[in-house]
């Protein structure tokens, strides 16, 4: 009944066990199944399909006496999945032909499926491309994080501002995971600390349970198969009979409210600091409960704590899950009475930390009393451990400081290996926020940069280009991404560069369709895509994006004849809630669309687009459509990057600054398939240090300044002349991130862009090599490198880029 090159069924097969899940596990029949249930049955089957990698995984992980690695992180943006199982599964096309045969519509079943958005951006994004590479390596894994109730707000645009709605993913069934009833920790907060002679104990003063959820994640070609176990707060005691039976109706379940406050949502802050008490407790519950379930999954492979570091690798995405460190040693000291300093020891040998951001209002500070008050054990810890640090090393740096408990600094000294998420920003983390923690400890610091996972990202996302590439050198470049080099001599291949342009234009109708029918927009597919799409922070200078819209709105104004490229605009992307800037920015971006998209003289040659609630499945629409990547942070800023990779796999050259992976991307793609400009990372520090940098950009830049004018005087606010005069005010005395230093260079590589898109043969290469150079990127070779100088963690499929063979 298997087919017995991927032990998968056929299509018949298939739509059976489909239809066993609508009759079986929805409850419905053909007839009255919606396509809900059509959604669910068919993610049933193919989860289905997944249980016998997954349970073979374990079994080999177990036999192997492997080292697993543990994932720990706040975020996991997974997105959809049916698409992504289908494929590592390589059941595409049984899964769709078996809906066809049920008489369904495969691709629009794909598209009922909600995104699972339970991270912010880029961080969390990492993480969930981080998952699928572990599983494709074959690495034995478990992804760690919060099974929050409601993901990342929706975006609405009222009036072109941004509302914010609840998400409510779990409104329906989540079909991928599997409830683990059983697998339950106590969790503890606040309290007080016991003591009786050397050994201490804390007494919480309140419980919370977590209760895990567990998703599998099979990698391609279905040979291994790992687990998300994601923790959902429960109370100890769901109802309180004796307050019900008093008629306190409300106060009978006010404990189980406030229990399951800690999984209800995720803090939509990215890049930015939420220093809540909440979130701490958030923190605090998902490590807590993921170290007590490593430890408990060693005692039961009969393995004592000294072995840890031999069988145990904890990587830390950021410092969310830094309180780790001292729970492992509370753990090992308060219950298994170990010393203090070889119970340091011993979990600096299991932990890594990776850096993701610079910015000061992104490091984890928590004051000392809200610490305290919720962790008291812990900051007694904390303290041991400084005291630890400063005693072997010498060093100046203390965790404590200011009243702040320094989670940056915490994480470090309890890693024995940090990185950094490109070579640029690895550099930085080096000389500036761990300048003399890294004397202090010479070979702590490593880079590892990001990449993204080319089945998602290439394969899925680009259907046309995965069959021209598969057509061009073959299938064996999703698990072995840096093949695409085979296509740089198709790149002096006019008929090949036909194809790689249909299929680029093929996709942009897919959109303009897309922006017709979901957002009543009408673009011209003929024009050049530009696509700035990530979170709206001022770093990343969407800013400086429309300051260069509005200036070539008024060059095409003045100059109408000339031979002007056609631009479509595209931006998307969501502000925290509380970042006002970012907010008046997203307004204005909508204010300028609605005059500019209006008015006749431009009609045809610039249009804006800002399609609303941006999220993963929308980035897997529009970068297979892109023809320019807008990149332009201030150099400096940008950690790594990932969407830059993404634009690039895709055939978008980039339009950036020398910023986070920029740097390494136009390394491998060539500089002349790549529009540089702006000031370096060291100009920028440099010209922060001038007086009145920015006025004195404006006062040399004609364009620049009639397009802050505009933008001033009311020109897109006509009806609120006075909107944007303190955004503008604050470009013209401080613009800390040098929007208008790198106005003028930035608007002539537009200029450059333009000229260079005029001709399509040579755009096309261009693209081509984009594609081609970037196979270096896939999120594989990231996870290989982290596995090999970090985790000493190892493949248990073997010839790991190349997977063969049936697991064990
Ligand atoms: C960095 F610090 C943070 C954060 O809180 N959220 C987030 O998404 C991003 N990031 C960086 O801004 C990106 O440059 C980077 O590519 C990404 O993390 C993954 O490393």
């Amino acid at each position: 009944m298997l087919n017995e090159r991927r032990n998968l069924l056929t299509a018949e097969q298939f739509a059976e066990v489909i239809l066993n899940h609508l009759t079986s596990s929805q409850g419905k029949d053909p007839e009255h199944a919606s396509i809900y249930d059509w959604r669910m049955a068919l993610s049933l089957a193919l989860r289905d399909q997944v249980i016998r990698p997954w349970f073979a995984s374990t079994r080999t992980t177990y036999e192997a006496e492997a080292k697993r690695v543990y994932y720990l992180s706040m975020e996991f943006l997974v997105g959809r999945l049916i698409e992504d199982v289908a494929t590592n599964l390589r059941a595409e096309d049984v899964a769709a032909a078996a809906m066809r045969s049920l008489g369904q519509d495969y691709g629009q079943v794909v598209r009922d499926e909600p995104d699972a958005a339970l991270g912010n951006g880029g961080l969390g994004r990492l993480a969930a491309c981080f998952m699928d590479s572990l599983a494709t390596l074959g690495i034995p894994a478990y992804g760690y994080g919060i099974r929050y109730e409601h993901g990342l707000f929706e975006q609405h645009f009222k009036d072109g501002q941004q509302i914010e709605t609840a998400e409510n993913w779990l409104t329906q069934r989540y079909a991928w995971e599997f409830e683990r009833p059983e697998v339950r920790y106590e969790i503890g907060f606040g309290g007080t600390v016991e003591k009786s002679g050397q050994t201490s104990k804390w007494i919480p003063a309140e419980t919370i349970i977590a209760s895990a959820y567990d998703t599998p994640v099979v990698g391609w070609n279905g040979l291994w198969a790992n687990t998300l176990r994601l923790w959902a707060a429960k109370p100890v005691k769901v109802f309180d009979l004796d307050s019900f039976n008093r008629g306190e109706y409300l106060a009978a379940s006010e404990l189980e409210a406030l229990a399951r406050t800690i999984s209800r949502v995720l803090y939509p802050d990215d890049t930015s600091e939420a220093g809540k008490e909440l979130r701490l407790k958030q923190e605090y519950f998902f490590t807590a409960a993921s170290i007590k379930d490593i430890l408990r999954r060693l005692d039961s492979e009969g393995r004592v704590v000294r072995d840890l570091p031999q069988r145990v690798a904890i990587q830390l995405n950021d410092t969310h899950p830094a309180i780790a460190g001292p729970e492992l040693v509370r753990l090992l000291v308060d219950e298994r009475k170990l010393e203090m300093e070889n119970a340091i020891d011993i979990a600096r040998g299991c932990l890594g930390y990776t850096n993701h951001t610079l910015l000061p209002e992104a490091l984890e500070r928590w004051p000392e009393p809200i610490f305290k008050r919720v962790l008291p054990r812990h900051l007694e810890i904390v303290r041991e451990i400084e005291s630890a640090h400063l005693k072997a090393s010498g060093s100046p740096v203390r965790i404590l400081e200011d009243g702040d408990v320094k989670m940056g600094e915490l994480s470090f000294i309890m890693a024995h290996k940090v990185n950094g998420v490109s070579a640029l920003h690895s550099d930085l983390v080096r000389e500036t926020v761990f300048e003399q923690l890294n004397r202090d400890y010479p070979d702590r610091i490593l880079n590892q940069t990001n990449g993204i996972t080319p089945r998602r990202w290439l394969h899925n996302c680009n259907p046309d280009l995965r069959i021209l590439i598969n057509d061009t050198i073959g299938t064996g470049w999703p698990a072995d991404l840096e093949q695409l080099e085979k296509l740089v001599p198709h790149a002096q291949d006019a008929g090949f560069l036909e194809a790689f342009k249909a299929v680029k234009a093929k996709n942009k109708v897919r959109v303009a369709n897309w922006l017709k029918s979901h957002h009543y927009i009408a673009v011209d597919p003929d024009a050049m895509f530009d696509a700035q799409i990530k979170r709206i922070h001022e770093y990343k200078r969407q800013l400086m994006n429309l300051l260069e819209t509005v200036a070539l709105w008024n060059e095409i104004r003045d100059n109408p004849n000339a031979d002007w490229v056609p631009r479509v605009k595209i931006f998307g992307g969501k502000a925290a809630p509380g970042y006002v800037v970012a907010k008046q920015i997203i307004h204005l971006i909508n204010d300028v669309a609605a005059v500019i998209n209006a008015d006749p003289q431009v009609k045809g040659l610039l249009k804006i687009v800002y399609p609303e609630n941006y999220n993963v499945s929308m980035a897997e629409l529009l970068i297979p459509a892109t023809n320019l990547s807008e990149q332009i942070s201030t150099a400096g800023n940008e950690a790594s990057g990932t969407g830059n990779m993404k634009f690039a796999l895709n055939g978008a050259p980039t339009i950036g600054t020398l910023d986070g992976a920029n740097v390494e991307i136009r390394e491998r793609v060539g500089a002349e398939n790549f529009f540089l400009f702006g000031l370096t990372a060291a100009e920028v520090v440099e010209r922060r240090k001038q007086q009145n940098y920015s006025a004195a950009a404006i006062a040399v830049s004609q364009r620049l300044s009639r397009a802050l004018e505009q933008i001033e005087n009311g020109v897109f606010s006509p009806g609120d002349p006075d909107r944007y005069q303190g955004l503008v005010q604050d470009l013209r005395q401080k613009d800390y991130f040098l929007v208008t230093c790198d106005f003028d260079d930035y608007f002539a590589a537009q200029r450059r862009v333009d000229s260079a898109y005029a001709d399509q043969d040579s755009w096309t290469r261009m693209a081509v090599l984009n594609t081609a150079r970037v196979g270096w990127f896939s999120s594989d070779r990231t996870i290989a490198d982290y596995a090999k100088d970090i985790w000493n963690a190892h493949s248990l499929i073997g010839g790991a880029r190349q997977p063969k063979g049936e697991v064990p």
